[in-house]
């Protein structure tokens, strides 16, 4: 039986580019096929529950707009409503995905006995929808930042009882997740950082969060759990200085704790920018290291400097991140989570909506693009020459040799290199005929 909660809104179709109807996809055709895998192979959308369906639209410096049937999020039977809610969403959508945190699908009881019965009980119950829906678990996550027990840090909290509160918690989601058939398993650690250096003890608190990295993937692999851990880098918000800063730095912090072979990343588009990089350079770092797990799509204000999760709306930006997903090999078993949420005055149910039927056309459109430069070969012709002069033996043997040796080699043959046109505007030149 619905809630009643969407109204008269049926099942949004695609309709193709012509179509002007705002309750219809204009690009994102599932099943059409492109580079041999169909669009929702490729994208594998996910919605974020947290954004969309407990999030009450408060902001810093003002409370909750939205007015949800599902309000307040303290009780078993309203969990069970807003999972309701979420399934006719996801139906609606035919979203193939979705993503939790804890927090988001079971009322907080305040002590970690009663959290995890009420996760146990509400997951049994989004289990089943699952099966009547079809739509799948991308990753489960453990919201280890809202209450106020992990205002100091989870794994990195001074206090030894938040790191084994944050253990039970952890292995908590990841049962849950592994129950529901979740292809990933998350952590973002929003507290893993600190507010002032002043009571601080940073080494010792990058060694708690390598252990206890070190503890999940353990778990994983006793429980069998076959999905992939990743982390999601973010430079700060809500603490000053987060410690998965960037993608770079995750690397750093999986190497130096033996994870780099068992933890990938997922990516954020708005947490790339908020680092002082565009979304491809984080993809284009995780890809170098084999380390791409997963995105989260959004966008953020460029004026503001926040972390605003915006739908994301701007074609060629995505399209250079698809860009560099499909020469990676695409996302396996990660996938397009819509890590965003609507403007705190858009209130309506079919405001929910037209902010995933835009976010999916504009990832579409960045995929097509993406995929037509590819199969172009433009860009990797440009690369393949700009990097020729490395196909020769003797520039090849240069790696294998010693600075005096190259030292000999420049005076004898008398190396003098002659500078070469990085040809960037062609190259953006290019790339605007595609998007
Ligand atoms: C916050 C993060 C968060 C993670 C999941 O900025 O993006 O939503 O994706 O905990
Ligand atoms: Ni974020
Ligand atoms: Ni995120």
């Amino acid at each position: 039986m619905s809630t009643g909660f969407f109204g008269d809104i049926a099942q949004i179709k695609y309709e193709g580019a012509d179509s002007t109807n705002p309750m219809a996809f204009q690009h994102y055709n599932a099943d059409e096929v492109i580079m041999g895998k169909t669009m929702a192979e490729h994208l594998r959308f996910a919605v974020a529950y947290w954004h969309s369906f407990a999030w009450e639209g408060g902001d810093p410096f003002g409370g909750q707009t939205f007015v949800r049937p599902w309000h307040p999020q303290d009780d078993m039977g309203r969990a069970k409503m807003k999972a309701d809610v979420a399934f006719e969403m996801f139906d609606i959508l035919n979203a193939p995905y979705f993503c939790w945190h804890d927090a988001d699908i079971r009322p907080e009881q305040g002590n970690f006995a009663d959290n995890l019965n009420t996760l146990n009980e509400i997951t049994d119950y989004i289990g089943e929808k699952m099966d009547a829906v079809g739509t799948k678990l991308l990753w489960g996550t453990a919201n280890m930042f809202s209450h106020r027990r992990w205002m100091g840090g989870a794994s990195t909290n001074p206090d030894p009882d938040v790191f084994a509160f944050a253990a039970a918690t952890v292995k908590s989601c990841m049962d849950a997740t592994h129950k529901l058939g979740g292809e990933n398993y998350v952590l973002w650690g929003g507290r893993e950082g600190y507010e002032t250096l002043l009571n601080t003890d940073m080494g010792s608190e990058l060694d708690h969060m390598g252990r206890f990295l070190n503890m999940v993937v353990d778990y994983k692999h006793k429980i069998g759990f076959k999905g992939a851990i990743l982390v999601e880098p973010k430079p700060q918000e809500p603490s000053k200085h987060q410690y998965d800063y960037d993608a770079a730095t995750c690397i750093g912090f999986l190497r130096k704790y033996g994870l780099e072979n068992e933890v990938k990343l997922n990516l954020e588009q708005g947490h790339a920018i908020l680092a002082g990089h565009s979304f491809e350079h984080e993809i284009a770092v995780a890809a170098s290291e084999g380390m791409l797990g997963s995105i989260d799509m959004n966008r953020n204000d460029y004026q503001s400097g926040w972390d605003t999760d915006q739908f994301p709306n701007n074609v060629p930006e995505v399209a250079l991140a698809y860009y560099h997903i499909l020469k990676a090999g695409g996302l396996n078993s990660g996938g397009t989570n819509f890590d965003a949420k609507v403007r705190r005055q858009s209130i309506d149910a079919e405001d929910l909506i037209a902010s995933h039927i835009g976010g999916m056309d504009v990832c579409a459109r960045g995929l097509k693009a993406a995929a037509a430069m590819l199969e172009d070969g433009g860009l990797e012709e440009a690369l393949k020459a700009r990097y020729a002069g490395w196909e020769s033996a003797e520039a090849k043997g240069m790696l294998e040799s010693d600075l005096a040796s190259i030292t000999d080699r420049v005076l004898n043959e008398g190396i003098n290199p002659e500078p070469k046109s990085g040809r960037q505007e062609i190259l953006e030149n290019y790339v605007n005929r595609f998007v």
